[in-house]
């Protein structure tokens, strides 16, 4: 494949009017023809050729201004349709005709079918699959969409924007026109067609248009739509009080499909979504789904302002739909629940999936300078580091400042293709505040740290804090210049109240920011009256590696007295993942406790402290999980050490813990009926974390045994579950409950795949037999990306001790997935193929496997652009 350059960007030679489309449906083929009105743009040389992309497409039939093209005014191929003489200077009318065969495109690009429905996935380069076209996010237009299909096939015909017409055709077909008044980029259309349920409800907007809203589910799941339903309407409550944002069209469409690349798409007017991240109930689904339906409903409904509205002139600006997308759909779910644990939450993830990639060959800028395949570049980068830099202008800005440049940027951009600095010049615009340390960020690749050095004077009662930035280079060969790093603090007081600190030497400080913007920067504070504790990093306002020798005394005062609740968990966690670190670094000698006897009891304290919220306690008992003590590492990392030292320190706070667990449990424990709200899921976690603890500490199944078979709701179930086939592998009440777990859920495709994750990341290195096994079980396929993720995708990236294996089984077994899987659906096989992204990291008889597999995979004849590029850039 060839590279994309940023620099290289002009605008098209000629300018799209008006799309018009007539897509007609048959079993074996789609017939699609597509009426352009286009314009050579000014200045553009008179014999420049108009020239539109494909991708696998067959042209049957093609048309300027009416006349049907000679074949020497063309060159058409499966890629690239050529017209070498376009009208010099009049708009003009081209018809083309394409023909697909929908149900052969394992891609899941383009036009495909799942379970018999017709259905759309444009984004990035997917409308080239449906008809040749200037595929460009900086090509908009107006659509109108005719779809003509079977009625029994098809009842139900769907496209974006305002359903006009439909009738019926004879013949047992019927048709619909759909109207798309707002311009949009190809990469936004969609269409549906098929035999599908529905519920519906009606919902006004503040200024009083009426919107239809509808969920769309295979037939028989419409009932398990009603939390995606819920979750919508208060999404376009939130968007109209937070920003202002009304919704824009007569109906608003949401269809839950089973075979989908990824979680969710934006299309406008038409939403086409994974059913995973709509189809909910108590039954069926665990609070951590109710809560990733709610942020995925409300991400896409978002994207209808920022993506639709405003979208990005060309990909390299993706994280200015992406990452502001996704830091709005945080502070929604931060409004509907609660603020710390969604922040804890947040930040768990962006460690976990941003900072590997950000700190190995995969890196690459939040705003990319190139690329050679566009959907490798829907990462943790764009997405939540391109978040975090939207939280940091809202830091650096405050409340009002940010609305302000978030209004300008909605009234000098609707109806654009923008860029990033079209975005930041709105908050300079509207604030004054310079913002070109700010803009560093989506410019350089990479994990800055923040070292604090902290001295106390007590003679003078001064305090001085040195604060230094610093940005190795790595991967993607970017600068590493300075950046804005905005500082959340506190100095706390032995009362637990926040000291007044305004410092009286340093730089800029607003109310609790520092705004370090230099390489290094000192503070003076002076009339403190004690010793203050140093709360650092609030909220985790930067997205930075913090370097902070603070004394274990201080980080364990700050986890019980921090007004900041954010700043308790995380030097709580900070001291676990450390000590674990030192206990790796030791050889893992399993006998002793990797954790000091102090910081087991600040755990148990929290958790036990009924001053704060469940949910948050369950936060403090969940320890860093493998991949995060391997990256804490950085190298040599033995997975087989970690996995000891992990197990050594959860059994550490289990034997500690025995009473606390067991007044919890009794406590936390679901009494009345099930309600998914954030409460109440918050109890549930407190009492399955408890129940995990108390299994270790007996070492007994029994009590995960009688959950299993009482649960009344899947949280419950499946914590149960866990507990029994990830610690107990060999119980018979294990295999019994897996068994048991297959029988009752069988017809449901989402709770088997918990069946199968379940089953893959068993750890220990025998579960490569196991997914080997499950690879060849009647109801695993290739063909649905759900499941493939299920199997292989979670053995990859949650199965240290299998897929880290020793003699590279584990390497070589998933690089024979991938080459099988690329020949289907290279997106996944590419996304799937990142889990080798930290080999680099392992000591060297793992290393040496990873790189010999990679190398081999990497010749294998045929390989994808997608899985190439992925390789190839980890193996650099
Ligand atoms: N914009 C889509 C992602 C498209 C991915 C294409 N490979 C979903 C989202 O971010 O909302
Ligand atoms: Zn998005």
């Amino acid at each position: 494949g060839q590279t994309i350059r940023l620099e290289d960007y002009r605008p098209t030679d000629f300018i799209l009017h008006c799309v018009d489309m007539t897509v007609r449906l048959f079993e074996g083929r789609a017939e699609i023809d597509t009426r352009l009105v286009l314009e050579r743009r000014e200045g553009v040389a008179e014999d420049a050729p108009l020239v539109l992309d494909g991708d696998e497409l067959t042209l049957t039939g093609l048309a300027l201004d009416g006349a049907v093209l000679e074949a020497d005014a063309y060159t058409a191929t499966p890629d690239r349709l050529t017209i070498r003489q376009a009208p010099a200077r009049d708009r003009f009318l081209l018809d083309i005709a394409t023909r697909t065969v929908p149900e052969e495109n394992t891609k899941l690009m383009g036009l495909y079918r799942s379970n018999g429905i017709w259905c759309t996935q444009c984004e990035a380069e997917g409308f080239r699959r449906i008809t040749y076209f200037l595929d460009r996010p900086d090509v908009l237009a107006p659509y109108r969409v005719r779809i003509e299909a079977d009625r029994t096939a098809a009842p139900v015909l769907l496209s974006n924007g305002n359903p006009t017409e439909s009738g019926d055709l004879g013949d047992g077909r019927h048709y619909a026109v759909w109207d798309d008044p707002f311009n949009k980029p190809a990469y936004l259309f969609a269409l549906v067609a098929g035999d599908l349920d529905s519920i519906r409800e009606p919902f006004t907007t503040a200024s009083g248009k009426p919107v239809e809203l509808a969920v769309y589910t295979e037939k028989g799941r419409a009932g398990q739509a009603g939390y995606a339903m819920d979750a919508l309407k208060r999404s376009m409550v939130w968007d109209e009080r937070r920003f202002g944002r009304e919704y824009d069209l007569d109906v608003f469409n949401i269809v839950a499909i089973a075979d989908f690349n990824m979680g969710a798409m934006e299309n406008k007017g038409l939403n086409v979504f994974n059913h995973k991240y709509v189809l909910l109930d108590p039954q069926t689904a665990t609070d951590a789904d109710y809560a990733g339906v709610e942020t995925v409903i409300a991400h896409e409904y978002f994207h209808n302002w920022t993506g639709n509205r405003i979208t990005c002139r060309d990909w390299f600006q993706l994280c200015l739909k992406e990452g502001l997308t996704v830091y709005r759909d945080q502070e929604f779910s931060a409004d509907e629940r609660s603020a710390t644990v969604q922040r804890i939450g947040a930040v768990r993830r962006l460690k976990a999936h941003q900072f590997p990639e950000d700190q190995g060959p995969l890196q690459h800028p939040v705003r990319p300078t190139e690329y050679k395949e566009i959907n490798n570049f829907y990462t943790a980068t764009i997405y939540d580091k391109g978040a975090e830099i939207v939280r940091m202008l809202a830091t650096i800005l405050g409340e009002d400042g940010f609305r302000k440049g978030m209004d300008l940027y909605f009234e000098r951009h609707d109806g654009d293709a923008a860029t990033i600095e079209d975005y930041l010049a709105c908050f300079e615009a509207a604030t004054g505040v310079d913002l070109s340390h700010l803009a560093v960020w989506y410019n350089q690749a990479g994990t800055p740290t923040l070292s604090v050095h902290e001295d106390y004077d007590a003679g003078t009662d001064r305090l001085t804090v040195t604060l230094r930035q610093s940005l190795e280079p790595g991967a993607a060969g970017t600068r590493t210049d300075p950046v804005h790093i905005p500082i959340r603090f506190g100095l706390v007081g032995s009362n637990g109240q926040d000291k007044d600190a305004v410092p009286t030497q340093g730089p800029d400080v607003e109310g609790d920011v520092i705004h370090l913007t230099e390489a290094e920067t000192t503070l003076v504070f002076e009339n403190l009256g004690e010793r203050p504790y140093l709360s650092i990093l609030r909220d985790f306002s930067a997205p930075v590696n913090l370097d902070f020798a603070q004394s274990e005394a201080d980080r364990l005062a700050l986890a019980r007295l921090d007004p900041n609740l954010f700043n308790r968990w995380s030097v709580l966690n900070d001291l676990i993942g450390e000590a674990m670190v030192r206990a790796c670094r030791a050889g893992g000698k399993e006998t002793a406790s990797p954790l000091p006897a102090e910081i087991v009891d600040a755990v148990l304290a929290t958790a036990a402290d009924p001053a704060l919220e469940p949910a948050f306690r369950a936060q403090a008992l969940a320890l860093p999980a493998e991949p995060d003590v391997a990256r804490m590492l950085g190298r040599d990392v033995d997975p087989q050490i970690v996995h000891d030292v992990v197990d050594a320190a959860r059994r550490a706070i289990s034997t500690a813990g025995v009473q606390v667990f067991e007044r919890l449990a009794a406590e936390m424990a679901t009494v009345q009926a099930f309600s998914p709200d954030a409460e109440s899921a918050g109890r549930r976690a407190l009492a399955n974390a408890a129940l995990a603890y108390l299994t270790a500490a007996t070492n007994d199944p029994a009590a995960a045994e009688a959950q299993y078979a009482s649960a009344s709701n899947m949280t419950d179930r499946l914590a149960a579950l866990g507990i029994l086939v990830h610690r107990f592998p060999d119980a018979p009440a294990s295999q019994a409950a897996l068994d048991d777990f297959y029988r009752r859920f069988e017809t449901d495709e989402l709770v088997l795949d918990k069946w199968f994750a379940l089953q893959a990341t068993v750890p220990r290195p025998a579960t490569l037999e196991t997914v080997i096994a499950l690879t060849g079980h009647a109801r695993f396929s290739m063909r649905n990306p759900n499941r493939v993720r299920a199997v292989i995708g979670t053995f990859a990236a949650g199965n240290q001790l299998a897929f880290h294996r020793p003699d590279g089984a584990g390497y070589r077994w998933v690089a024979e997935r991938l080459v099988e899987l690329d020949r289907l659906n290279p997106q996944i096989a590419a996304r799937i193929a990142t889990t080798f992204r930290s080999w680099r990291s392992f000591e060297p008889t793992r290393r040496g496997q990873a790189e010999a597999t990679l190398r081999q995979l990497l010749e294998t004849e045929h390989l994808s652009t997608d899985l190439g590029d992925i390789l190839g850039r980890s193996l650099k």
